[in-house]
């Protein structure tokens, strides 16, 4: 009897023990940051001392990817474990575009939510919301991110060049008006609301030629798309990382007592960069500099609160980029005539919306204090391999997955081991790319060379292309008419995975 009674406590003891150690996640995901622009990797014009600090507590990848050169497709597949480019409707979503994200399939944060954790995300959204285009902003906006897993949610709508500029919490927009309705159209005016096209004397910073950020103003900046009403609800850029700071930070304290997975999505370095008052002018490298610098900041603010709470040591925290950089992607910000030497992408070619590396290759830094051993991994990994990754560290394996696109890299996300993965797919805006150990094979397509606008060198080409990465990273040297064999063989590889159903 006595036997069998310490047989029991030992049990209990134990299982109390696994939920303790059970991490907390933090999955910072910024938007439009560079293969180059922290210091950590690489960068000298400017300085990121938090995020630095993160990655010397942690393990740093050199050879981590979003799936694709583009947001909504990168946070569709990190979201799904699914490749975007499966899915019809996943391009860069438009302000009122309805959910893109299964509501009857396991997602990432409805993994978390079925170990038991509390979930919720802080930030930019841009997979859609509502069921249809048309919708009621002055309701309930549902189904949305509280319906894909996320028990809370503060977000805006798409990106913060697009209307509606406002925050929505839990279905609703924020400080809304009930007499001050909102409407929005992305085809033609609505409202009187006066646009930057027309009154470009109102604006504090305006459209760079031919981009068309130049719809409703909202805080004296012009948008892509037209809203009225909402006056009250309409955000102030400069106050966006401090809004989405004290929320993320309310988050974790309401939470701290039980395992938590807080998607946290900043905006920066995206545009329009109008940073807070404290940032600005502070990088001399102009408006994407200082938001570079107040992103590492935010960053330090919660690593500060993780350790003033005592519960540092088992959170991870993981820190990830959506997409390559771009610098002229829509506002005079001085990005360009500020550059000073910087090189957002490093040693990579291209850039956001590109092929090449600049596209998809990103920073990625996972620190779990208690578990990590500080390192530099250069193992292949993917943002969409989070999904079986934390399927695996949860033991929860949901039945629903349609296609393994996913794999688990739990071990090398960890540091345990350099075994990446063998065979990816990057998605630029036009074509496909694969990457198979040091060799990649872009798919010859149409597309224009370069991005005018944002002058990106797109990796788009009539010809093959294969890039040996481990000699030429920077993608110069296109050895596809000298090694057919091989160009061969990972093109009939990447037809075979895109020809997989689901
Ligand atoms: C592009 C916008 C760009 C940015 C991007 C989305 C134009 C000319 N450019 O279409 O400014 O909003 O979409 O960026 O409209 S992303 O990081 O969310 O994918
Ligand atoms: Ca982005």
């Amino acid at each position: 009897m006595h036997k069998i009674k310490s047989i029991i406590i030992c049990c209990l003891l134990s299982s109390s023990i696994f939920s303790q150690q059970k991490p907390n996640v933090v999955l910072i995901y910024v938007d439009d940051l560079g293969y180059g622009d922290l210091s950590c990797y690489g960068a000298t014009k400017i300085s990121t001392p938090n995020i630095d600090k993160l990655a010397k507590q942690g393990i740093r990848f050199t050879n981590a990817h979003a799936t694709s050169a583009t947001c909504t497709p990168s946070r569709f597949a990190l979201m799904t474990g699914i490749y975007a480019w499966r899915k019809a409707g996943t391009g860069i979503l438009l302000g009122d575009a309805a959910l893109i994200v299964p509501t009857d399939k396991t997602t990432l944060p409805s993994l978390f939510q079925k170990a038991g954790y509390q979930t919720g995300i802080v930030g930019k959204w841009h997979l859609g919301l509502g069921d249809q285009l048309e919708k009621e902003w002055n309701g309930e906006l549902k189904p949305g991110p509280n319906e894909v897993g996320f028990d809370y949610s503060f977000i805006f709508p798409a990106t913060a060049d697009r209307v509606p500029s406002v925050f929505v919490e839990n279905h609703k927009v924020v400080a809304l008006d009930s007499s001050d309705p909102i409407q929005v159209d992305y085809y033609k005016k609505v409202g009187n609301d006066p646009t930057g096209k027309e009154n470009p004397e109102l604006l504090k910073m305006r459209s760079s030629l031919n981009h068309g950020h130049n719809n409703t103003i909202v805080n004296g900046i012009g948008r892509i798309g037209y809203m009225s009403g909402g006056n009250k609800a309409r955000w102030t850029d400069e106050e966006m990382p401090l809004t989405f700071l004290a929320k993320a930070k309310e988050f974790i304290e309401n939470n701290k007592k039980q395992p938590f997975f807080l998607y946290y999505t900043l905006t920066e370095p995206h545009v329009p960069r109008m940073p807070s008052t404290m940032f600005k002018g502070k990088s001399n490298l102009g408006y994407r500099g200082d938001a570079i610098l107040q992103m590492d900041w935010t960053v330090g603010e919660i690593m500060k609160q993780l350790e003033s709470l005592g519960i540092a040591k088992n959170t991870m925290i993981i820190f990830s980029s959506d997409n390559g950089p771009v610098l002229d992607d829509g506002y005079e910000d001085e990005a360009v005539s500020k550059l000073n030497g910087h090189t957002p992408a490093g040693v990579l070619r291209g850039g956001k919306y590109s092929t090449f590396e600049g596209g998809t290759r990103v920073p990625l830094i996972v620190s779990w204090p208690s578990k990590t051993k500080p390192a530099v991994s250069d193992a292949m990994v993917s943002q969409i391999d989070f999904m079986s990754s934390f399927s695996k560290m949860l033991n929860i394996k949901p039945k629903d997955i349609e296609i393994t696109d996913s794999e688990d890299m739990l071990n090398v996300l960890l540091g345990k081991s350099t075994k990446g993965r063998t065979v990816l797919v990057e998605q630029g805006i036009n074509s496909l790319a694969i990457r198979k150990d040091h060799w990649k094979y872009i798919e010859p397509n149409k597309g224009p060379t370069i991005n005018v606008l944002t002058n990106t060198e797109l990796g788009n080409n009539p010809l093959p292309q294969l890039y040996d990465l481990q000699n030429d990273l920077g993608e110069k040297n296109n050895l596809a008419a000298q090694k057919p064999e091989i160009t061969n063989e990972l093109a009939s590889l990447l037809q075979k995975i895109k020809a997989q159903k689901d």
